[in-house]
């Protein structure tokens, strides 16, 4: 299912848009198993929190299996196509992770955006295994804030990002629900207050980059071609 142009819309003017295409029951019942399995036997690349816990597993790609067909499935590229274009590249080196959140975890809950500029954002999906809500910490956003001029530092007490800070909003998620936000929207993790987790996948995608070097191993073409248009091919 693609978007339609009022969804594309959407995303375009909010900077998140909820996807009407949602993982499987049984997928994401899958991955979670994969993924606490790799947590128990702390497969690498892992984080650890400070008391030695696995709390994330990192290179989902690179860990193949279901993580690799989740990231390259239809649910997820059908409407992202309408979104970046027929090409489509996955990025290995941010986000490309697992996160299992509980009451102890501080990752992400301070508001921040995933990129610097506007000229290379990403589109990020998260995807749920857990249901995610105001209890268990479901992601905040401030809605439209991705175009807004660019600040490194959010929290410096300028009166002007206060007025971003103070229009946050939750956006719960049931299990299986992908929410792609454009990772220049100002955005968190909400705090986990219950005794349960809440664990998602963070997955990050470009639009084929028409003039970077074919050869990057940290890209993965996951649908259509590797176009390359740069003009030192005829110099
Ligand atoms: O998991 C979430 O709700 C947000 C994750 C996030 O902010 C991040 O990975 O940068």
């Amino acid at each position: 299912m693609l978007l339609t142009p009022q969804e594309v819309q959407l995303f375009r003017h909010n900077g998140f848009i909820k996807l009407p295409t949602r993982l499987s029951g049984d997928l994401v019942e899958a991955l979670k198993a994969a993924a606490l399995k790799d947590i128990r036997e702390a497969v690498e690349p892992v984080a650890r929190n400070k008391d030695g816990r696995v709390i994330r597993i990192s290179d989902l790609w690179g860990r193949g299996g279901i993580c690799r067909e989740t990231i390259v499935c239809d649910e997820i590229l059908n409407p992202l196509e309408a979104l970046l274009g027929p090409n489509i590249e996955f990025v290995r080196n941010r986000h490309n992770h697992v996160y299992l959140r509980d009451r102890d975890s501080t990752a992400s809950l301070e508001l921040h955006r995933d990129v610097r500029h506007w000229s290379r954002t990403i589109v990020t999906v998260l995807v749920y295994l857990e249901d995610t809500n105001l209890e268990n910490g479901c992601t905040h956003v401030v809605p439209g804030s991705h175009i807004l001029p660019d600040f490194v530092n959010l929290n410096d007490g300028d009166p002007l990002h206060q007025i971003a800070l103070d229009q946050v909003i939750p956006v719960p998620m049931k299990a299986g629900g992908l929410l792609a936000i454009d990772s220049m929207i100002i955005h968190s993790a909400g705090k986990n207050r219950t005794d349960g987790t809440r664990m998602s996948m963070t997955l990050g995608y470009h639009t084929v980059d028409e003039l970077a070097p074919p050869d990057n191993p940290k890209r993965v073409l996951v649908r259509g071609d590797r176009i390359y248009k740069g003009n030192d091919t005829n110099w």
